[in-house]
């Protein structure tokens, strides 16, 4: 195992990570910029780096700044989080032409995967099912581009290979609008992410956001860890998520589970992964992977009983998966919600000075935040300043802890989302379970104040 490894993040997860660091008995190593040098994490860090400003720029995405602190601070390997550089294969090649682990996917996995037109080709050819639409980049002749969308079939989707979350999409609903949907669409996509290939889907209009969380290491072992339903969103950011997805069958889980875990095995993925599907109608299709720890992994954690981060850092240290997948059982049911320092309801961030912080706490109940009394929340970054997660044997007792966590919460003097999660906690269509991706939107239009 690492003696020593650097934590390349902020706030709730930089503190999650550096939990898995003491136990697994690893020094960690904190970067933070000038803005989080109050952060509770960094008190509690033996040792911590400032890597500059407040702005992200200078600070979280400065890859010579996070090196060199690894090679002062003599660090043996790099945790990068969620968000960030996380993603980043340039920065993950950095890191190990540095001389330190990257723990996350191989450089060359994350381009893979970054790139959507060649993940989905990987997918394919995984026998892991996709979104029909065309065969990899589209074409430049309109003739051939208009052909493609009569055999998807209207509504289509053009796609950025660069995009991804949701950036660099557009529908089309008619032959007509196609042609210069997909010029406007390649315009973007290069001005955006320098690459202006796109892709066609068919457009699939009622779908449900489910994912299927994996672990590999380096010996060619792949497990799944079940699903994750992460639907109750608004403009591509999630607000909660569950574990297990409400109502689906089980057996079809295990069938996609499968190729998922062949799928890392055919491209030798190693770490922690995300494959993203959209499921309708009783059948999933794959549309993204992601190739980092992602926000919602602590409902997975707590129906499986498998510290994600703690794998991580095992497999990235060149150590087996310590569990087969006959040995993976999901137990109950768990429920998180994202706390965010914005308007409940107009979603305006919200920084500033937290007066009053009272954390809920009994059977089953979980929190992931690095805040405190006093703590000021910058305005620098992501609104989120941690996550309530609950867990019990049914969904009905995991929605009732949640309610009772919810209540006994008490954050003042920043406005928090808080009350909205009140109110989907008793709202009778997400209590019946199994709402789409544009259940929230429809019911905040319907909730208007
Ligand atoms: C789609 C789709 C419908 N059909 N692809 C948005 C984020 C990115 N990960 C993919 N997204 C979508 N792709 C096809 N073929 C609808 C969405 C989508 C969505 C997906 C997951 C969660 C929330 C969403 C919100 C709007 C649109």
């Amino acid at each position: 195992m690492f003696k020593k490894i650097l934590i390349a993040n902020r706030g709730e997860i930089a503190l999650r990570i550096q939990r898995a660091c003491r136990e697994l008995g690893v020094k960690a190593v904190m970067v933070y910029s000038e803005a989080d040098r109050d952060a509770k994490y960094v008190r509690l860090a033996e040792e911590a780096v400032c890597i500059g400003p407040a702005a992200s720029n200078l600070s979280y995405l400065n890859m010579p700044a996070i090196i060199s602190a690894a090679e002062v601070t003599d660090a043996e390997a790099i945790h990068p989080g969620y968000g960030f550089l996380s993603e980043n294969a340039d920065f993950a090649e950095r890191v190990e032409k540095s001389g330190f682990q990257f723990i996350g996917p191989t450089p060359e996995s994350i381009r893979l995967m970054g790139d959507k037109v060649s993940a989905k080709q990987a997918m394919i050819r995984a026998g892991v099912p996709c979104v029909p639409g065309s065969e990899g980049e589209l074409p430049d002749d309109p003739v051939q581009i208009r052909r493609i969308a009569k055999t998807v079939g209207y509504p289509v989707i053009i796609k950025a290979a660069g995009g991804g979350g949701g950036r660099g999409m557009r529908v089309v609903h008619t032959e007509a609008a196609l042609i210069n949907a997909v010029a406007m669409t390649k315009a973007e996509a290069g001005a955006a992410f320098g690459n202006p290939a796109v892709y066609m889907e068919k457009f699939l209009q009622n779908p449900r956001h489910i994912e299927i969380q994996v672990l590999a290491d380096t010996f060619k072992n792949a497990v799944y860890l079940g699903e994750r339903d992460c639907s109750m969103q608004r403009r591509h950011q999630k607000i909660l998520e569950e574990a297990p997805a409400p109502g689906i069958n089980r057996k079809l889980i295990e069938r996609i589970g499968e190729r998922c875990v062949t799928a890392c095995k055919k491209m030798g993925y190693r770490g922690a992964g995300t494959f993203e599907f959209l499921y309708e109608a009783g059948e999933f299709y794959f549309i993204e992977m992601n190739t980092r720890v992602q926000v919602e992994h602590p409902v997975t954690e707590m129906i499986t009983g498998i510290d994600i981060v703690k794998t991580q850092i095992m497999v990235a240290a060149g150590e087996k998966l310590p569990f087969t997948q006959r040995q993976i059982t999901i137990k109950g049911h768990a429920i998180e919600c994202r706390i965010n320092a914005e308007d409940p309801y107009k979603f305006t961030p919200s920084p500033g000075r937290i007066t009053t912080w009272h954390a809920p706490g009994g059977p089953g109940v979980r929190v992931d935040s690095h805040i405190y009394t006093n703590y000021f929340v910058p305005p620098n970054y992501d609104s989120m300043i941690g996550k309530l997660i609950v867990h019990g044997d049914t969904r009905e007792q995991a929605l009732a802890r949640m309610r009772t966590a919810l209540l006994e919460t008490a954050v003042e003097g920043i406005n928090t989302n808080i009350p909205l999660h009140r109110e989907l906690m008793v709202d009778a269509k997400f209590m019946a379970g199994g709402t789409n991706i544009h259940y929230l939107e429809h019911w905040l239009e319907q909730h208007k104040r």
